[in-house]
C-alpha cells in the first residue's frame, strides 16, 4: 500500500495478502529496496502519491496497480502498459454519488447556500432578509467531460428543465445534447460549466482565462473532476474582477492546499474533495479495489482495468 486506505478495504487486503505500508516507513527507498523482488501488487490510495517509472523500476516483479478512485492521473498508466503492468481503477460505483455532489454544489453556488447559512448563524436575519441571489432558472449548462459521471449529472439536470450541451474530444452518437468540439465556443454559448473531466496532460488548464471570459459575467463554474483541468490562477482572477459570477469547487490543483485567494472570496463554494466521500460509496470503491487484486492473484484477470492496460484472457 502506497498510502492509507480505509480499514474496510485494508483489513480485507491484510487477510488475503502480505501487506507492506510504504508511507509508514521512515526510509521509503530502503523499504522498496528490501521488498523489490517480492512485491507483486500495489494498492494505491489517493491522488497525492505518484505511481510511475520510479516505482516500477524499484519493483520489477510488479504485476498490478489497483488504484482507489476512478481518476488515475496519479498513475503513469501508459508506462505501466509498456511494462506489462495492469492498472485498475474504481469506475461506476461512485458515479451517482459524485453526480449528486455536482448538483448539490451547483445549487449551493447559485443560491449561495453556505453563505445564507452563515448569515443566519451570525444573527443577521434579525436585521433583515438575505439579499436576493442568482438563479438556476434559464441557465444553460455545458458539461466538460460527458462520461459516466457527466451523463449522470446531465440526467439530473434534465429534471431541472435546463438546456444541456457538452464538450469532449469526440462527439457521442448516442446522446441528443449538442456537441461542441471547441470549449471556448461552448463557453460562449452557455452560462454554466460543470467539469467532470479526468486529470492528466490532455486536460491540463483547458478551462483557462479565455474560456472564463467567454463564459461571461453571469458565469458559474462547477468542478468535481480534477483541479488541474482549471487554470486556478486564471479562475481566481476571473472571480476577483467579476469576469464570472461564481464557482463551486470540490477539487483543486494542489490538494489539500487551497489558495488563500480562493478562501478569501466569500462568494465561492469550496469543498475538500468529498465527491465520493460517503461511507456507502467509499466501501464500494474499497471493495472493487480488493476484488481487482483478489481476482488478479486468483488468475482470473483484473475486474476493471483502465484503457491504457487492457486485459485479454490468454
Ligand atoms: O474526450 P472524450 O470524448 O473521450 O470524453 C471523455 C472526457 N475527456 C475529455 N474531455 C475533454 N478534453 C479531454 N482531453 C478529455 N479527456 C477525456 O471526460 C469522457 O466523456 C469524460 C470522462 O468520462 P469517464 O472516462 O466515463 O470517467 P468518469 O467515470 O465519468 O469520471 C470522470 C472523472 C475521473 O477521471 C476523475 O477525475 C473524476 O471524474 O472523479
Amino acid at each position: 500500500m502506497t498510502g492509507p486506505l480505509m480499514a474496510y478495504a485494508a483489513d480485507q487486503l491484510k487477510q488475503r495478502f502480505t501487506v507492506h505500508e510504504l508511507w509508514k516507513a521512515p526510509d521509503q527507498a530502503k523499504m522498496l529496496a528490501e521488498l523489490s523482488t517480492r512485491v507483486r501488487g500495489v494498492a494505491g490510495g489517493g491522488s497525492h502519491v505518484r505511481i510511475d517509472a520510479g516505482l516500477f523500476d524499484a519493483l520489477p516483479k510488479l504485476e498490478i496497480v489497483a488504484n482507489f478512485g476512478v481518476g488515475y492521473d496519479n498513475v503513469d498508466a501508459k508506462e505501466a502498459g509498456r511494462r506489462g503492468v495492469i492498472v485498475t481503477n474504481t469506475p461506476d460505483v461512485l458515479t451517482e454519488e459524485v453526480a449528486d455532489i455536482a448538483i448539490g454544489l451547483l445549487l449551493a453556488t447559485v443560491r449561495q447556500l453556505p453563505q445564507v447559512d452563515r448569515y443566519l448563524r451570525a444573527g443577521k436575519w434579525l436585521e433583515g432578509a438575505y439579499p436576493l441571489t442568482s438563479s438556476l432558472r434559464k441557465r444553460k449548462v455545458g458539461i466538460v467531460g460527458l462520461g459516466r459521471i457527466g451523463k449522470a449529472v446531465a440526467r439530473r439536470l434534465e429534471a431541472f428543465d435546463l438546456e444541456i450541451v457538452y464538450h469532449g474530444r469526440s462527439r457521442q452518437e448516442d446522446v441528443a445534447y449538442r456537441y461542441y468540439p471547441s470549449l471556448v465556443e461552448m463557453a460562449k454559448g452557455v452560462d454554466t460549466l460543470v467539469s467532470v473531466a479526468p486529470g492528466g496532460a490532455s486536460t491540463h488548464h483547458i478551462i483557462n482565462a479565455e474560456v472564463l471570459a467567454a463564459l461571461g459575467p453571469n458565469g458559474i463554474v462547477v468542478n468535481v473532476g480534477r483541479g488541474t483541468v482549471i487554470d486556478e490562477q486564471a479562475l481566481i482572477k476571473a472571480l476577483q474582477d467579476k469576469t464570472i459570477l461564481s464557482a463551486g469547487l470540490d477539487v483543486f490543483e494542489d490538494e489539500p492546499r487551497v489558495p488563500a485567494e480562493l478562501i478569501a472570496l466569500d462568494h465561492v463554494v469550496l469543498l475538500p474533495h468529498v465527491g465520493s466521500a460517503s461511507v456507502h460509496t467509499r466501501e464500494q470503491m474499497g471493495q472493487l479495489l480488493v476484488d481487482n487484486l483478489v481476482s488478479w492473484f486468483d488468475g482470473k484477470g483484473p475486474k476493471t482495468p483502465v484503457a491504457e492496460t487492457p486485459w485479454k484472457k490468454a
